[in-house]
């Protein structure tokens, strides 16, 4: 029974919810298994083509559950298939925008790193606290972030424990808009109806080509993003699209 999470279809958007409200979102192994879960359905759900994950207006998510945590050994970690869990959302398809507000901490921030798109409403706050815990970040956080923000940034939050406001995430380039509390989730979907009103296989390797630049070296991310734009010559997308604007008229995508 799905109980940590509720997810919905606005328009063409998949929406996951987190919903420990108690616990501030924190992350446990039945919240990522349901959250996994549902980004998979909608992956492969026709009637989806963009997926928001988001939390509540006072937390996106407080990190991994501390409690569930604590007593944890290298081995259980490590067997424990928390890591797959984890990187199952890399083999989402579709792309999956982070809507933050409140507290993105911890895993709850490299959750919203690991999304192709973070939206953060005015009272975002991104940290990576590991270190008040005696541990670093696991999940991405000391490598996203650095990319993100650069190192003398990353090096005050991870060594730290320095929070990043709303604007400065925007600023800095971690996330691409702030809206007020009000409106961030709304925006967050609006923008994720006009991404899945787009040429779907385009928007696959699109997404693919960009994420393809935080793994690769510059001349193997060119060579991918070349063999991908020439992969879309096969599609009918690019046959409409492109009569579409010959003729000056809007185009029609099938996804084909
Ligand atoms: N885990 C468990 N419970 C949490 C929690 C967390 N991360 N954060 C908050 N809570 C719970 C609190 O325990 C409290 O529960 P009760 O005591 O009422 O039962 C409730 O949420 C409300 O929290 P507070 O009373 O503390 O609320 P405040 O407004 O005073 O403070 C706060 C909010 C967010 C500043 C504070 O709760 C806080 O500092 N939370 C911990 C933040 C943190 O340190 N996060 C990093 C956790 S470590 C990996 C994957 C993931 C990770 C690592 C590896 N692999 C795949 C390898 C991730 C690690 C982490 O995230």
């Amino acid at each position: 029974m799905v109980e940590n999470i509720v997810t919905r279809v606005e328009g063409r958007v998949g929406v996951a919810q987190l919903n420990r409200p108690k616990a501030l979102n924190a992350l446990n192994r039945e919240l990522m298994t349901e959250l996994m879960t549902a980004l998979e359905a909608f992956d492969v759900d026709p009637a989806v083509g963009c997926m928001v994950i988001t939390g509540s207006a006072r937390a996106f998510a407080a990190g991994a559950d501390i409690k569930e945590m604590a007593g944890a050994t290298p081995a259980r970690m490590m067997v424990g298939s928390f890591i797959d869990l984890w990187d199952r959302l890399h083999r989402i398809g579709k792309p999956v925008i982070a809507a933050v507000s409140g507290f993105a901490l911890g895993g709850g921030c490299e959750l919203a790193m690991a999304c192709d798109l973070l939206v953060a409403s005015e009272t975002a706050q991104f940290g990576q606290p590991e270190i008040n815990l005696g541990v670093i970040p696991g999940a991405g956080g000391t490598q996203r972030m650095t990319l993100a923000v650069g190192k003398a940034l990353a090096m005050e939050m991870v060594l730290n424990g320095r929070m990043l406001s709303a604007d400065e995430a925007l600023r800095f380039g971690l996330v691409s808009r702030v809206y007020p509390v009000e409106v961030y989730l709304e925006e967050a979907i609006r923008l994720g109806n006009e991404i899945a009103a787009r040429a779907p296989i385009a928007v696959r390797l699109a997404k693919e080509a960009v994420n393809a630049a935080f793994e690769m070296s510059l001349r193997a991310g060119l060579d991918h993003e070349r063999r991908l734009f020439y992969l879309l010559f096969s599609t009918d997308d690019q046959k409409e699209g492109m009569d579409a604007f010959v003729n000056k008229r809007p185009a029609q995508w099938t996804g084909r």
